[in-house]
């Protein structure tokens, strides 16, 4: 249901497995929630004309393009949604505000600090003209997720001491498993570190309301050598008889200073097996707990330490109720949501933000001190030593 206010015309580039999630997104908000604008899935771009025209047939847009400047180009495209590899993000994100469009843009913001600062600078730029900038880290929309974050932001937990932090996934355990574009450092920036680490600075940042100010890390790179892929290969794909250089890490471990005092230890891997999307946060603080567990998505864990000690303990809150964050668009109470809802969170989030001329967040800038955070790791790694954070 939409009140019609203001058309919101997108267009989204790249068409792949986010291209598809984003795509459910756009589609999926209006029917479940009262959106300001009324929403147009005007264009899907991707190089391949024909593969883009099939994806916009398939995924529910009304136009397709072989390049992603024609959605710069046209006068009725308001906003450009950026789901393509991390090395195409500045160019597009950059060209489309400076067009006066509003951009989605899939995470990690960039492969390079450097690529970041433009972009949160060009942000600022559009924002002046009432033009919106957002960062895809979508898991802040569950709504466990979201929960944890207002419990933390009521006080329920009190002083952050520890957070602790992991992201588990294991699809390139098989050391034939082909040399997607993930694997590449010119196209993906880095590999377990930017891509799954990204979410849980991120999540961890966003739940406890601070910052990282240091971190000391290490990265490593277990299989250095792979077959290329066959075929155009994303989280799967066929091998070819040539071979390649990984370029980027497979896993991430750091450990982190926050700025209010607490600490934390962050582990991303695509090693660990067995682990699909295993995305685990845990929070302690002076005065209870929360944990997070992706593969129990619709519950928060919470300890409430101000319980008599007799009957205190972890409780398992199911976070279906319709006044939790985002449920009440949704089903009846105990009807549980899965991983597509955050996106389709992530959009109302977005559009609610243009109609009332707010910063959504996360912001390029927020996208922005997480790349340096990743920066900073791999500093760390290379150099052994603690790294401080730029402010
Ligand atoms: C692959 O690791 C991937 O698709 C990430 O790129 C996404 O951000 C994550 O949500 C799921 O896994």
């Amino acid at each position: 249901m939409t009140t019609n206010n203001t058309r919101l015309s997108v267009a989204m580039i790249g068409h792949a497995f986010m291209g598809a999630a984003h795509s459910q997104a756009w589609r999926t908000a209006p029917h479940f929630f009262d959106l300001p604008m009324d929403v147009r899935m005007a264009l899907v771009c991707g190089q391949d004309g024909k593969r883009a025209a099939a994806a916009a047939e398939r995924l529910g847009w009304a136009d397709s393009a072989p390049d992603w400047r024609i959605a710069i180009e046209r006068d009725d495209i308001d906003l450009v949604d950026i789901c393509t590899p991390g090395h195409t993000h500045a160019e597009v994100a950059i060209a489309a505000l400076d067009a006066g469009k509003h951009v989605l843009c899939e995470k990690p913001l960039a492969n390079t600090v450097d690529e970041a600062e433009r972009m949160a600078a060009a942000a600022e730029r559009a924002a002046a003209h009432g033009i919106r900038a957002m960062v895809g880290f979508t898991y802040r929309r569950v709504p466990a997720v979201a929960l944890a974050r207002r419990l933390v932001e009521e006080g329920r937990i009190g002083e952050i001491r520890h957070v602790r932090a992991q992201y588990l996934q294991d699809w390139i355990t098989d050391p034939e498993a082909p040399l997607s574009w993930r694997l590449e450092k010119d196209k993906a920036g880095s590999g377990a570190l930017g891509d799954i680490g990204a979410h849980i600075i991120d999540l961890a940042q966003h739940i406890v309301g601070d910052q990282i100010l240091a971190v000391v890390g290490h990265t490593e790179t277990f299989v250095k050598e792979r077959p290329l892929a066959a075929e155009h290969a994303g989280l799967s794909g066929t091998a070819s008889a040539e071979r390649g250089q990984v370029t980027v890490d497979d896993a991430a471990v750091f450990l982190a200073r926050f700025g209010k005092g607490a600490v934390g230890v962050f582990e991303a891997t695509r090693f660990a097996t067995g682990r699909k999307n295993t995305i685990r946060v845990e929070v302690s603080g002076s005065a209870g707990s929360v944990a997070f567990d992706f593969d129990d998505m619709n519950v928060l864990e919470f300890y409430d330490a101000t319980e008599p000690a007799e009957t205190a303990g972890f409780r398992r809150i199911p976070v279906t109720e319709p006044g939790h964050p985002y449920v009440g668009a949704w089903w009846p109470a105990g009807h549980w949501l899965g991983y597509e809802h955050g996106f389709t969170h992530q959009v109302v989030d977005l559009v609610h933000a243009i109609a009332d001329g707010a910063d959504p967040a996360p912001s390029f800038l927020d996208g922005l001190q997480v790349q340096r955070v990743l920066s900073a790791v791999e500093t760390s790694s290379d150099t052994r030593s603690w790294q401080e954070i730029p402010r």
